[in-house]
């Protein structure tokens, strides 16, 4: 999905949600006005939308100079994370849903679980990872399902002033020991097996493989999830439920500064190794809730649901910390959207009432696929509003799910944001901003963004224009450093557009003022809306005993978004077969994890080079989009032979 998507006409909220709405056309353009020209100001005033325990005097302070990036928000003020999104609601809400648990399987039962039950299950938590030593500054690694143990586990540890590091269940064991050592976290919380789909992960065994390569002093909680068998080392394995049911109800919860770091999360790079995305509490916090708010319109007594998983950054914002924050009711999913039938998805929108709905256009891509009768089906009559993340959505995708889901009455929030930004920086309001198919819209309060030349860096000055999407100015939610490497953070960010924060983006900018994101510029692709660093599958692929040099680009696909295509140089002797092809998606998968399967592997007794030995990526690239007949200039080529071969023999004739 790298085209810019043509506007197939502006779609407006109706009047009676414009009505109804936290924000509207003429509030956003005060309000944003407000936003940009004095954000002390401003800022200081969202953030009294959470509890402070000890008031800030100083707003903002922040540097995207490079060499000195810092980036600081309400730095003297102190709050818990964990008595913002639970402990200020008991006056108000202890009887109330936080969270709905929908299982996997459909004929268990979904459990509503009060923030009272929120609190105490959180506490228990905290006081179990406390037995285990975890003390303020720590670091826990999730490795878990979409289960509301995971709820538990990140409250608690923001609790205790913990910082955890939630791994994508999908992870595999050497991706999973990488983010333990990483930041050196001395436990690691998983459960026994993991349902997706009918299917199960057994995530305690990746764990046992996982742990190693860990430090012989790290804990391993177990959460005994489905029950089944799991192998035991006595002394570092815990059985979390047994734990918590003999721990005290109550935790308190400890103080911390608004920059000490709530969370890290390790997100893809144009380099091999993933990055620790580092966020802070009080801003991070501040920039959910309101964000979950506005966006999404989110009013009192809503049923909201966010498709993702935890283990991604969408999941942290927009399953967790912002609709806890605001007092929500959120919705977990353990399951998939396809099973046990393709309607599943629009069973648990009717069983549960659900009001806004926040999903990825993979999987509105992929559903479409299936028929709109799967839709049909259910009563969807509860839904105000449709959300989209992860990826532009194209308008075919886009068309289907107003039509078909939102019944052309929901507006839809095609909402663009990174690991980095922490929640949504270009998105419609949906009380304010009419959409357009395809494009995230304007810009969300306080942020700023620039169009730059991509080869000069000069800021495109016309509105309708287009170049690289870089932010000028912080905002509460930005990310603040990588995991124990500032200089790699300001290298990666803000060294490309020296003053600038760069998001890695392409965008045009039309002559209304909106943004249409175009794709990545870097060497980042974007598989069924996961980031995937094509160098971090090359460098799984070359680890492998036979494979030479790897080169890896993404490719149009119909339902991921881009698929991923390999070429691979075996060592001299080896026969290139069926067979180790499937060994080598095989191979990284378990390197890896599942989503970085590649889709096509081609053999390739030699890759395109300069002269210099870079691998010429932007020829790699076309020859893979099936779109070889303009290669742009190869006259720097060491050897241009080597491409009408990979052309002969390329795997994508679609
Ligand atoms: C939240 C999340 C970030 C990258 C980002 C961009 C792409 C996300 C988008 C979108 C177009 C949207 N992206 N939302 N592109 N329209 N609405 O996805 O974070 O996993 O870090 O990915 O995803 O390319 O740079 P993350």
């Amino acid at each position: 999905m790298s085209q810019p998507m043509q506007a197939q006409g502006v779609y407006a909220a109706s009047d009676d949600f414009i009505a109804g709405a936290h924000v509207n056309a003429d509030q956003y353009a005060a309000m944003y006005a407000d936003s940009v020209a004095d954000p002390v100001t401003f800022w200081a005033g969202q953030a009294r939308r959470i509890d402070w325990i000890r008031p800030f005097t100083r707003v903002k302070n922040t540097d995207f100079t490079l060499g000195q990036v810092s980036i600081k928000w309400f730095e003297d003020g102190h709050l818990n994370v964990s008595a913002n999104c639970i402990d200020r609601h008991m006056t108000t809400r202890a009887g109330q849903t936080a969270i709905i648990w929908e299982p996997d399987d459909p004929k268990t039962p979904a459990l509503h679980i009060t923030y009272a039950e929120l609190l105490e299950n959180t506490c228990r938590m905290a006081n179990v990872l406390k037995a285990q030593g975890v003390k303020q500054g720590d670091r826990v690694v999730i490795y878990l399902p979409m289960i509301p143990e995971a709820a538990y586990a990140m409250l608690a540890c923001a609790r205790l002033g913990a910082i955890h590091s939630v791994v994508f269940a999908g992870f595999s064991p050497d991706a999973l020991a990488n983010r333990i050592n990483g930041c050196d976290a001395r436990v690691v919380i998983t459960a026994d097996t993991a349902p997706r789909g009918g299917r199960k992960t057994a995530l305690k065994s990746n764990a046992d493989a996982a742990l190693l390569n860990c430090d012989d002093r790290v804990k391993c909680l177990v959460v005994k999830h489905t029950g089944d068998q799991t192998t035991w080392v006595s002394g570092r394995d815990v059985d979390v439920k047994a734990e918590m049911a003999a721990a005290a109800p109550y935790c308190s919860y400890v103080e911390v500064g608004a920059e000490d770091p709530l969370f890290i999360l390790y997100t893809s790079g144009s380099t091999g190794k993933p990055k620790g995305v580092v966020h802070t509490s009080g801003g991070y916090l501040v920039y959910a809730a309101m964000t979950h708010q506005m966006t999404f319109d989110y009013q009192d007594g809503d049923i909201f649901w966010c498709t993702a998983d935890v283990g991604w950054v969408t999941g942290h914002s927009y399953i967790i910390y912002g609709p806890l924050a605001n007092g929500a009711t959120t919705l977990m999913f353990e399951g998939v959207p396809t099973w046990p039938d393709a309607g599943r998805f629009w069973e648990v929108c009717a069983k549960h009432k659900v009001n806004q709905f926040y999903t990825a256009p993979t999987a509105i891509r992929a559903l479409m696929g299936q028929g709109a009768e799967w839709v049909e089906k259910h009563d969807l009559s509860s839904l105000k509003l449709l959300g989209s993340v992860g990826e532009p959505i194209n308008p075919e995708a886009w068309n289907w799910y107003n039509t078909h889901v939102g019944k052309g009455r929901c507006p839809i929030v095609d909402t663009f944001w990174q690991t980095e930004t922490g929640g949504h920086i270009i998105t419609p309001l949906p009380g304010a901003i009419a959409q357009k198919p395809g494009s995230a819209t304007k810009p969300f309060f306080g942020v700023k963004p620039v169009v730059l030349d991509p080869a000069t860096g000069a800021e495109q000055t016309e509105t309708a224009t287009d170049g690289v999407l870089c932010i000028a100015d912080s905002w509460p939610g930005q990310m603040r450093t990588l995991w124990d490497d500032h200089a790699r953070f300001e290298e990666a960010y803000f060294s490309q557009y020296p003053g600038y924060y760069f998001t890695g983006d392409g965008c045009r900018r039309d002559a209304d003022g909106y943004y249409w994101i175009t794709g990545r510029v870097d060497d980042v692709i974007n598989v069924s809306g996961h980031r995937m660093g094509t160098a971090e599958v090359e460098s799984a692929l070359v680890a492998h005993e036979h494979v030479a040099e790897a080169a890896v680009v993404g490719y149009p696909h119909d339902i991921k978004g881009q698929g991923i295509y390999a070429y691979v140089t075996l060592m001299n002797d080896v026969e290139p077969t069926e067979e180790l092809r499937k060994e080598l998606v095989k191979w990284v998968r378990t390197e890896i994890g599942p989503i970085a399967s590649p889709d096509l592997i081609q053999w390739a007794p030699g890759l395109p080079k300069t002269r210099s030995g870079k691998i010429m990526r932007r020829i790699l690239r076309k020859i893979a989009e099936n779109d070889y007949g303009a290669l742009g200039d190869t006259s720097t080529l060491a050897d241009p032979s080597v491409v009408d071969q990979l052309i002969e023999n390329r795997m994508n004739r679609g």
